[in-house]
């Protein structure tokens, strides 16, 4: 059968006001680009006709400027789920103009294949090329979009001609069969394949073809800054020590880390390091610098869901796919980020989060525990998970306005069952086999910035005697005061 080729605007015209849409997107990687660009620029028209255009958004992750900026910038959007970092969609969520579901990102293909949601209305998926019998070659992501290719009533999909057509030599695509039916997943090593490089849809629901020629809008890192060297050291030293010990085998562990630059240095510290034999990555996202260290043999696998890579780190990997394509493997992220493989596989997690406090309780998501940030994304399947669990933060933020260390966190995404190691550039504090108050002396010492450290010895020690040492009356003393005055220590006390 022939696929009907559509303009992006004819494409966008199919959607109706109050449609669920099942956007393709992991980070920038692989959104969708010039349909919800086009469904932005039509709210807008028929907005200042009096018309409404709102749409439910669901996708793999945080996208691109051209899905989540642009529709929130059109509001367009009425609900999204399960993660963003956009400042546009941020603020609408924060004023309450956006109803936000914040989702660990291994549960939503289950959630939407159930109908959590309610139906889902349209797929709008990028893919690299689209075969008539509905085999659909994905790019540069694979999140949700299987699922969402599956269960969608209409199916749109871009095909961008600006990626390479050799990516579907990383995909691995595979779907989950029903519980209680589900079964063992057959996936023992990093760069284990149990699926079929394509996602599948009855070409029946395809109402359009789009053809697209965009990169995705990936930013490069920048360098990593004093601050985050500080911190990759301590990890590294510690990770060189649990192998010392034997509690890492002498092969090492797979490795997963978050996005931005912390998590960047820590990994450029790790592929420096002699004494860490080249190692594997069981994470959610490829980035740029994991490109270099693949090329220098330190990183010799990884499974990921998006290779979310700047243009010139891109182009790299597609020069080469002879060398990249069989080191690389892109899975739907309720594989990525499954909870039975992180732990069968050993995985060592470092996420960064907003704040932790003297239990080791960890805020990733909410800044004074009202405020949205990004979300929990990916960081709650690993951390829950994981064979080890570090969590970092620069010990300050906003120049020493802000603690990361708190008396208790304003918002708890990982609780101190979870966390095992937290690492600022003060130091780190391995909680393993501590008691509450061993727990909160070792984070004040070894974690919290000096200018803090007394303010939280006093709070601790002050604080009447339990299991858990806590004042409740005064716990939440430090954000009152940034809420109120912009600095958690006004007088420097
Ligand atoms: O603000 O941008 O105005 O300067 O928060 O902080 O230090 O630049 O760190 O970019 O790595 O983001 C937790 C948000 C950290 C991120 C978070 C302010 C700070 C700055 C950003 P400015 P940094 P990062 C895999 C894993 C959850 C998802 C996750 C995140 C801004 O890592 O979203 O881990 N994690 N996914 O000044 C108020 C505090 C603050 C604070 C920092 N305590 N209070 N503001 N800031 N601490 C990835 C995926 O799932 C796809």
């Amino acid at each position: 059968m022939n696929l009907p080729a559509l303009t992006a605007e004819e494409a966008a015209e199919l959607i109706p006001h109050g449609a669920t849409i099942g956007f393709s997107g992991f980070t920038p990687a692989g959104a969708a680009k010039a349909v919800p660009r086009a469904l932005a620029e039509r709210a807008t028209r028929l907005h200042k006709q009096g018309l409404p255009l709102q749409v439910r958004t669901l996708t793999g992750a945080s996208t691109g400027r051209a899905l989540d900026e642009a529709l929130a910038e059109a509001n367009a959007i009425s609900w999204r789920a399960p993660y963003q970092s956009s400042r546009l969609v941020r603020d609408k969520i924060n004023h309450e103009e956006l109803e936000f579901v914040d989702l660990h990102l291994s549960h939503v293909p289950q959630m939407v294949e159930f109908g959590f949601f309610g139906s889902l209305d349209f797929a709008v998926v990028e893919a690299v090329d689209v075969a008539a019998d509905g085999r659909v070659y994905l790019s540069t992501s694979v999140g949700a979009s299987p699922t969402f290719l599956k269960h969608a009533e209409k199916v749109i999909v871009e095909v961008n001609r600006a990626h390479s057509p050799r990516l579907m030599e990383m995909h691995d695509v595979r779907m989950l069969p029903p519980p209680p039916h589900r079964g063992h997943i057959p996936l023992d090593h990093v760069l284990s394949k149990i699926g079929a490089p394509y996602a599948v849809v009855d070409p029946r629901k395809i109402v359009g073809v789009v053809e697209t020629l965009e990169s995705d809008d990936v930013a490069p890192f920048d360098a990593p800054d004093e601050t985050s060297r500080r911190i990759a050291g301590h990890v590294l030293k510690f990770l060189l020590a649990e192998r010392q010990a034997g509690r890492i085998p002498a092969e090492f562990l797979p490795l997963q880390a978050g996005v931005g630059n912390i998590a960047n240095a820590v990994m450029a510290e790790l592929g420096a390091c002699p004494d860490i034999p080249p190692f594997t990555m069981y994470s959610e996202v490829f980035q740029d610098a994991l490109v270099d260290l693949m090329r220098a043999g330190r990183l010799v696998g990884a499974s990921a869901t998006s290779l979310t890579l700047s243009p010139p780190q891109l182009a790299r990997v597609y020069g080469d796919m002879d060398f990249f394509a069989p080191r690389i493997v892109l899975r739907p992220q309720e594989l990525s980020n499954n909870p039975g493989v992180i732990r069968r596989l050993g995985v060592i997690s470092i996420n960064t989060v907003l704040e932790m406090d003297l239990t080791g309780c960890a805020n990733s998501s909410h800044v004074c525990g009202t405020q949205m940030m990004n979300g929990v994304g990916g960081s709650g399947d690993f951390t829950r998970n994981a064979y080890l669990s570090i969590m970092v933060a620069p010990s300050i933020a906003k120049g020493g306005k802000i603690s990361a260390v708190v008396p208790m966190v304003s918002h708890c995404d990982h609780n101190e069952h979870s966390v095992q190691v937290v690492v600022t550039e003060q130091g780190l504090a391995d909680l393993r086999g501590l008691g509450p108050l061993a727990r909160a002396r070792r984070i004040i010492e070894n974690c919290a910035h000096p200018m803090y450290r007394d303010y939280l010895q006093r709070y601790l020690e002050s604080a009447p005697p339990g299991h858990i040492r806590h004042n409740l009356a005064t716990c939440f003393d430090l954000h009152q005061n940034l809420l109120r005055t912009g600095h958690m220590l006004p007088d420097g006390k």
